[in-house]
């Protein structure tokens, strides 16, 4: 019999000596009940008056299966509502004691159980895995001294600085108001509008519109707490942090064109690709760090350190590797583990405390409010996801809304001097080790006012810009161009092409001759921007360590292919750490050359190029004029040259590659001396195709 956590059957206990049965059939099966634990005879058939007649109201059993089900959906998050999750643990390897006093960020070796859910942002929880945006990044450490929640995201800023303005800014990303769409984009209207009166969301517009906003993997993205926090020690002393995380992998971008595609072959993308990777025991990992800085420190910076549109350029304060985290088990139940998970920047251990960051202080609020509405019940704390694991929690709070606890006896109060709650009367406060507040000192008058020094929007949208490598520029002014081609008002798109001015000129000018629009007068600028030096750790393409761990090689056969060449391409490519699949025109797969049959992992029309971050086309020269006829293979050969990806090919599929368009290049790999050649393209895209196949701004 499975335990009961892979298994429909359920363990009770019952009676005072708490004795555990398990309802048994007369064959010793395991039997289905009702809720309430009665034995059910037939699970096909309703109750009816004839075997024609009507259903009858008395059918408890039907009555209760339906309306189960009826409510089996909680409200979906309101953002961040398309989440992919995973279990793993955090390893602290470099203590911070002299700055903390947090367990998790002293005890050097210990290792911590963590819940990690990645998510989009302005989807809903069925939308697809690949559209342009933001990805959550939230980390739940089950610590000893209870739960501490880092809720970032793959991007370093915001779009803005108030939290009073995160509604506007939700509501104009997410579908229109009147129309219900578009769904999962931001290249719209209402966002655009926003954006455009909204100055201060140009940084956080340089980051999205990047390739950061299109990422390959979850496994491919950094992770930033974005909101500025700070480490108290024993002393009581503090200092500013900002954290990190920073995947093994590198970080790693798809192509807009490639990540539409995507799209539409399989929504799900990124989470299979979380799932297949841990299932096969390819554990992703990140390194954590963080940026310190002391109170002198942050005063001397050119911006706010509570302004969470702004960076701390690592140039300027490097980062220092404390930890990493492994992901190394998948979910058991999604709806049990990644929808009923509930994070909270509230959730927080002594040691480490909050900033004055006004973005940051409306989240404190929000996050418990909003698992009251989705989850239901002040008693969330207590499903099995969100308890407390690395220490229980002990107080006099009571009852509620589905509350799993049975307390005993007459103590729920505080003092109390009943035997029953032990000598101490129950738990109590812990003045030395409990959560102490830093004590900020804070002497001002009541205003609703924003500070001058958040007031400049634009140095550091200039300095993101300023440091990507060509490509990478080219690809955020093209992504700006697309999203503003698909705004309907000149206006709205005028006032954006007015904000850009003010991060680059040059940029603005792309994106105007992208849309062929006359480039407006710049908009007045707050404060006027000045230039930073750049800084290369923004950019993604200029430090991607290259490399085929973690990555897919797809290899296109047909009847009659040479399955020497085929092996020696999936050799080379699983030596080099990646994951290979068998594309077939057929799923029952392929006969080789001498007779050999091979079976095949993904269908053609269903398994197209942009599965897979290089391609290899093994063919018989029959298999390949057969091929030409079909679409599906001319597109798997089509795309992966546009997307810049490597193509390993035998001499017999060269009329499919004519075909297709695929000229020679250095990526473009003759198989027939072998497949060493080919990981080294293999493992990164080929840049300088580029102009050859698209036209960027
Ligand atoms: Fe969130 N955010 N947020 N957010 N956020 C939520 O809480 C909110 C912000 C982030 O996988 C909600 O449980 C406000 C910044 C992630 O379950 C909600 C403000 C950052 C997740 C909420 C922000 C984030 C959320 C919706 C502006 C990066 C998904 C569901 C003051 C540091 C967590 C929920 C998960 C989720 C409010 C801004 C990250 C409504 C008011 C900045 C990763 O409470």
């Amino acid at each position: 019999m499975a335990d009961a956590k892979t298994d429909t059957t359920f363990s009770t206990t019952h009676g005072e000596g708490g004795e555990t049965h398990q309802q048994t059939g007369a064959g010793g099966e395991a039997r289905t009940t009702t809720n309430h634990g009665a034995p059910i005879s037939d699970n096909q058939n309703s109750l009816k008056a004839g075997p024609r007649g009507p259903s009858l109201l008395e059918d408890f059993i039907l009555r209760e299966k339906i309306q189960h089900f009826d409510h089996e959906r909680i409200p979906e998050r309101i953002v961040h509502a398309r989440g992919s999750a995973a279990h793993g643990y955090f390893e602290l390897t470099d203590s911070l004691e002299e700055f903390s006093r947090a367990r998790i960020l002293t005890e050097v070796g210990e290792k911590t159980e963590v819940f990690v859910r990645f998510s989009t942002v302005a989807g809903g929880a069925g939308s697809v895995d690949t559209p342009r945006d933001v990805r959550g990044f939230a980390v739940k450490f089950y610590t000893k001294e209870g739960n501490w929640d880092l809720v970032g995201n793959n991007i370093p800023v915001f779009f803005i600085q108030d939290a009073i303005k995160f509604p506007d800014l939700v509501h104009a990303v997410k579908m229109e108001a009147d129309r219900g769409y578009p769904q999962a984009a931001s290249a719209h209207d209402t966002f655009w509008d926003f954006v455009g009166l909204m100055p201060e969301t140009s940084h956080m517009i340089m980051w999205a519109m990047s390739d950061r906003g299109i990422p390959r993997s979850l496994r491919m993205i950094e992770g930033f707490g974005v909101n500025t926090f700070r480490l108290v020690n024993d002393d009581d002393e503090a200092v500013f942090v900002k954290f990190h995380w920073r995947p093994k992998l590198g970080a790693q971008s798809t192509t807009w064109d490639e990540a539409v595609k995507i799209a539409g072959a399989d929504p799900d993308f990124h989470r299979r690709d979380l799932y297949e990777a841990i299932d096969k025991g390819d554990f992703p990992e990140w390194e954590f760090a963080v940026q310190i800085l002391t109170q002198d420190e942050a005063d001397a910076l050119p911006f706010d350190v509570l302004d969470a549109t702004k960076l701390i350029p690592e140039e300027l304060h490097p980062l220092r590797v404390i930890g990493r985290m492994v992901l190394d088990r998948n979910p058991d139940n999604f709806f049990a583990e990644t929808e009923q998970v509930a994070f909270l920047p509230t959730n927080i251990v002594p040691g480490i405390d909050f900033s004055e960051d006004p973005l940051l202080q409306g989240r404190l609020f929000s996050y418990q409010d909003t698992q009251l509405s989705r989850l239901g019940t002040v008693n969330f704390h207590q499903l099995p996801i969100n308890q407390a694991k690395g220490c229980p929690f002990q107080n006099f709070q009571r009852d509620g809304q589905m509350q799993t606890q049975v307390f005993t006896g007459r103590a729920n109060y505080e003092p109390n001097s009943l035997a029953e709650a032990g000598e101490e009367g129950g738990p109590r406060e812990d003045p030395k080790g409990g959560f102490r507040s830093f004590a900020a000192p804070v002497e001002q008058t009541k205003v609703r006012l924003r500070a001058e020094s958040f007031a400049d929007h634009y140095s550091q949208a200039r300095l993101f810009y300023r440091s990507q490598t060509e490509p990478e520029q080219a690809h955020l002014a093209s992504a700006i161009v697309f999203e503003l081609s698909k705004v309907t008002l000149d206006h709205v798109r005028d006032r954006v092409l007015g904000n850009l001015r003010n991060v680059d000129e040059t940029l603005a000018e792309r994106v105007a001759k992208g849309l062929n629009v006359d480039l407006p007068e710049a908009n007045e600028a707050f404060s006027a921007p000045f230039d930073m030096d750049p800084s290369p750790a923004l950019s993604i393409v200029g430090k991607y360590p290259g490399g085929l761990e973690g990555r897919a090689v797809g290899i296109l056969v047909t009847d009659g292919a040479d399955g020497a060449v085929v092996e020696a391409v999936k050799a080379a490519a699983e030596g080099a750490g990646a994951s290979v699949k068998i594309v077939a025109p057929k799923i029952g797969g392929v006969t080789l050359k001498g007779g050999k049959a091979l079976k095949a992992d993904g269908q053609l029309a269903g398994t197209p190029s942009v599965m897979f971050d290089a391609i290899a086309i093994v063919v018989s020269e029959e298999g390949c004029a057969e091929l030409l006829k079909e679409g599906a293979a001319i597109d798997f050969a089509k795309d992966a040259f546009g997307h810049l990806k490597a193509i390993g090919h035998t001499a017999e599929a060269q009329p499919l590659l004519d075909k297709a368009g695929v000229e020679a290049d250095a990526g473009v790999v003759d198989l027939s001396d072998g497949a060493d050649g080919f990981v080294e393209p293999a493992s990164t895209r080929q840049w300088d195709r580029e102009p050859k196949v698209r036209m960027l701004a």
